[in-house]
């Protein structure tokens, strides 16, 4: 594929990714859990789920294989002496305090919803457009779906006194302040409205029915279904109550979306695409005149994912895959395929899912600069051999 000429920031590349550089070096020695060769690829302080460990998992992607993005390392928490402090100009008094006993002693709620890195799948803006783009080459591994249970964000909010005309919440992280090229953007934080936070946002405790581990955020993180990942901020410490609006580098610099398809401010980012993956290994070899079922799983921001068509032959013939589970608003569709090969050879598989509300993956995904929202038809080789 031709790169595509345009024109970008002049210093953004160069600088970025000199700046990713030295985090390589920790190989993912800031996560806690064990990360195997056969379970995840490792980027830096980064691991993402390889397609084919989804292969042998039910609907809910185990704790032990989900992925991590940290921009740090993994603090190791004790939740009897962890304390949530809301505070701010939105609230009708003075900042008010919740121990972890506190929290799990709210009404408790239990959602199972995908989280996702907005930056999934970025790798191939490179390597299937020709695209320029700067930060974490993942592949389709940064998403998982967990069953989550905690106490409702808009339940502790009311009990510490929001004001009718509260307009933001920015959730802090107890992690380590995020340096980078020298620059200190302080500990992890992302503003959200108000009306999000009232509406699905959990301050969970649980992930799948366990105390939550330590790379996905114990005690206690957000989980804000269906936006990019980065608004559900892990080991939260603090959360602000304002009645103006409230920006921070992850608004404002990191997650938003620069380039020249974009608003000369940037756009930003809330909810997530529509994306699928196969659950196997690029370059699998497939014995040719023997039936594989093929499986995947597809999922979207903005609604269930509806239908799903495949095409073994790299996008000459499509047929709909056979769905799996019903679709859900904030989940996951696993799907299935059958391929009896005859040809030895390369080949590419492709998946193309559309939602509920009609959004369907396009041959190519809108560049910016840093690489996120790859939501395009990804092509996944394999050989028969
Ligand atoms: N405090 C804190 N919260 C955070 C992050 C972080 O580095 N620090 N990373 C964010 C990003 S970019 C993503 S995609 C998700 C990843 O969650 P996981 O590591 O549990 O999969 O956490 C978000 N919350
Ligand atoms: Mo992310």
């Amino acid at each position: 594929m031709p790169a595509h000429p345009r024109p970008h920031r002049p210093d953004d590349s160069v600088r970025r990714r000199g700046r990713l550089r030295p985090a390589m070096a920790a190989e993912g020695g800031g996560i806690h859990k064990p990360l195997p060769p056969d379970l995840f690829h490792i980027h830096g302080t980064n691991a993402e789920t390889v397609p084919a460990a989804l292969r042998r998992t039910g609907y809910h992607t185990p704790n032990d294989r989900f992925f991590v993005r940290n921009h740090t390392t993994t603090p190791r928490l004790d939740a009897a002496d962890w304390r949530l402090t809301v505070w701010g100009d939105g609230l009708r008094g003075a900042p008010v305090e919740f121990g972890y006993a506190q929290l799990r002693a709210l009404p408790a709620v239990t959602r199972a919803t995908c989280l996702e890195c907005a930056g999934n799948g970025r790798s191939y803006f490179t390597s299937q457009q020709g695209d320029d783009v700067t930060g974490t080459p993942w592949t389709l591994g940064a998403v998982g779906a967990a069953r989550w249970r905690g106490a409702r964000l808009a339940d502790v909010l009311r009990l510490a006194g929001i004001r009718s005309d509260a307009v933001d919440v920015m959730p802090r992280g107890l992690d380590d302040p995020y340096v980078d090229d020298g620059v200190d953007y302080g500990r992890v934080r992302r503003p959200m409205p108000v009306a999000k936070a009232l509406d699905d946002v959990i301050l969970a405790y649980e992930m799948n029915g366990e105390p939550l581990p330590y790379d996905h955020g114990y005690p206690v993180r957000i989980v804000a279904p269906s936006w990019v990942g980065v608004a559900s901020i892990k080991w939260v410490g603090d959360i602000e109550v304002s009645a103006a609006p409230l920006s921070s580098p992850w608004t404002t610099e990191f997650y938003r979306l620069f380039g020249p398809d974009h608003p000369p401010g940037g756009a930003p980012m809330t909810v997530l695409p529509v994306r699928s993956t196969w659950e196997i290994d690029a370059g699998t070899a497939l014995p040719a005149g023997v039936t594989h079922r093929l499986t995947g799983r597809s999922w979207s921001g903005g609604g269930g994912v509806a239908r799903v068509d495949v095409s073994t032959d790299g996008g000459a013939h499509w047929h709909a895959a056979r769905l799996r589970d019903e679709p859900s608003e904030d989940g996951w569709v696993r799907w299935e395929t059958d391929w009896r090969p005859y040809e030895p050879g390369p080949a590419e598989l492709l998946a193309r899912a559309t939602d509920t509300a009609g959004r369907t993956q396009p041959d190519r995904a809108v560049p910016n600069t840093q690489g996120y929202f790859f939501d395009a038809v990804v092509r996944c080789p394999v050989t028969v051999v």
